[in-house]
């Protein structure tokens, strides 16, 4: 019979130089831990509403509707999981009336201990949009959308927010019927005059979708284009990259490592996704594609010494599963790939590539990808105070039931669907 792990051949046990199992130091265990102590996962503002498909929604009684609700969510995923201290926010949905909210929600964000996070402009849903924001040919929408963008930026001042996340639904879904280069050339010039507002200490970062709601061509439709964009405004842009805005099978670790050495990878929207921009739970599809990037990422910190600035925050908006302990659920599945990716031994990878030897190290990469580091992230999170297991303290806590009670007369008179 074949032994698990190893070839046996007249009677010799031939084995791969300890690559196939990672047994965890304290040193490893250690440097998990300091690795889990500067993750950070920023939770989105709109991942606590009540949103759908375009077929319809269906309501979660307990789900936010204001901004307050939305932080006091948010806190309780912070509570229970110590990594996910802020909130990324809407300018439309969260400051309906724009820099005039400010002082309110810097209020709120106080009583509820989460700050306000990245500020995403929402230029995409005002009927003056219908083709196009920066890249419209209609001039008064060009304009509106500046003006917002610029808003956006000062929101960003006031809120103390360092990152302003930039997604445009611009772009065209018939040939022929808008000039890609004069579209190009507005959105140069509208990114140029949005970058001239920063402060020295404010970012934008630049979003790209090769598809939806535009169907034959996006403006910026893959990482190029916004890497370009993003150098065309200014040395404070950098990319975007969500995870779910890709091409089937594209090589998204190869993005992230290009970006990398290029220094202008600026932050991650994650979602896991099967078909297309599915918005599904970080890692419910493919952990090994999350893991993947993360390797690129300290493989880098490796190679470089260096610690990119990079927002890794959570774009998902679920409609099915309960909102509160799916957020809770995807920041376990990010800290916990991003420990197992910390675990590859890159002076071991190194020699291996060197050399050559190609099944000693992709061996190398699985071994760390198959550790089960689910013991270590519970003992750094003791060492925090935080509970053993987060989603039971937080369904322990009673505070969905509670919600679910409060809210649930509100989000019945919500709108049910989208006709
Ligand atoms: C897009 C993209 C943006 C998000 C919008 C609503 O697909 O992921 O980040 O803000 O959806
Ligand atoms: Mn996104
Ligand atoms: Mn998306």
């Amino acid at each position: 019979m074949m032994e698990r792990g190893s070839y046996r051949s007249s009677g010799r046990s031939v084995r791969a130089e300890s690559t196939t199992t990672v047994t965890l130091s304290t040193s490893q265990t250690e440097s998990i831990y300091r690795w889990l102590d500067d993750f950070r996962i920023e939770l989105p503002s709109w991942g606590f509403a009540n949103t759908g498909t375009r077929f319809g929604k269906f309501l979660q009684a307990g789900a936010a509707v204001t901004l307050p609700e939305k932080l006091a969510d948010a806190a309780q995923v912070h509570r229970v999981t110590g990594c996910c201290p802020t909130l990324a926010v809407h300018a439309l949905w969260d400051f309906p009336n724009g820099i005039g909210d400010v002082a309110d929600v810097k209020l709120s964000a106080s009583r509820t201990g989460i700050e306000i996070g990245a500020i995403n402009p929402n230029i995409f849903q005002d009927q003056i949009y219908k083709h196009g924001s920066l890249g419209s040919p209609d001039e008064t929408a060009r304009i509106t959308a500046l003006r917002h963008l610029m808003d956006s930026v000062e929101i960003g001042k006031r809120t103390g927010s360092r990152d302003i996340s930039l997604w445009f639904a611009d772009g065209s879904s018939y040939p022929g019927t808008a000039n890609i280069r004069r579209r190009r050339e507005w959105f140069i010039e509208g990114l140029q005059a949005m970058h001239e507002k920063l402060s020295p200490t404010q970012r934008m970062l630049i979003e790209y979708k090769p598809f939806e709601p535009a169907f034959y061509h996006t403006d910026i439709a893959d990482w190029g284009m916004a890497l370009l964009l993003a150098r065309h405004a200014g040395p404070q842009a950098k990319v975007l990259v969500d995870t779910g805005h890709h091409y089937q099978t594209q090589n998204i670790e190869q993005i992230v490592a290009w970006l990398l050495a290029e220094d202008m990878l600026g932050g991650f929207h994650f979602n896991d996704r099967r078909y297309a921009d599915d918005d599904l739970t970080l890692g419910s599809i493919d952990p090994y594609q999350v893991f993947r990037i993360f390797h690129e990422i300290h493989q880098y910190a490796f190679d470089t010494g260096a610690q990119p600035h990079i927002a890794y925050m959570i774009d998902q908006s679920h409609n099915l599963k309960p909102k509160i302990e799916e957020m809770i659920q995807t920041a376990l599945a990010a800290q916990e790939l991003y420990a197992k990716a910390s675990l590859v031994d890159h002076a071991m990878l190194a020699r291996h590539q060197a050399n050559c030897s190609l099944i000693d190290a992709e061996e190398c990469l699985k071994a760390a990808f198959y550790t089960d580091v689910r013991a270590v992230l519970v003992g750094w999170r003791r060492s925090k105070g935080l509970p053993d297991d987060p989603l039971a303290a937080f369904r322990e806590s009673g505070y969905l039931a509670r919600i679910s009670t409060e809210r649930a007369a509100g989000n019945a008179a919500a709108v049910t669907s989208y006709a």
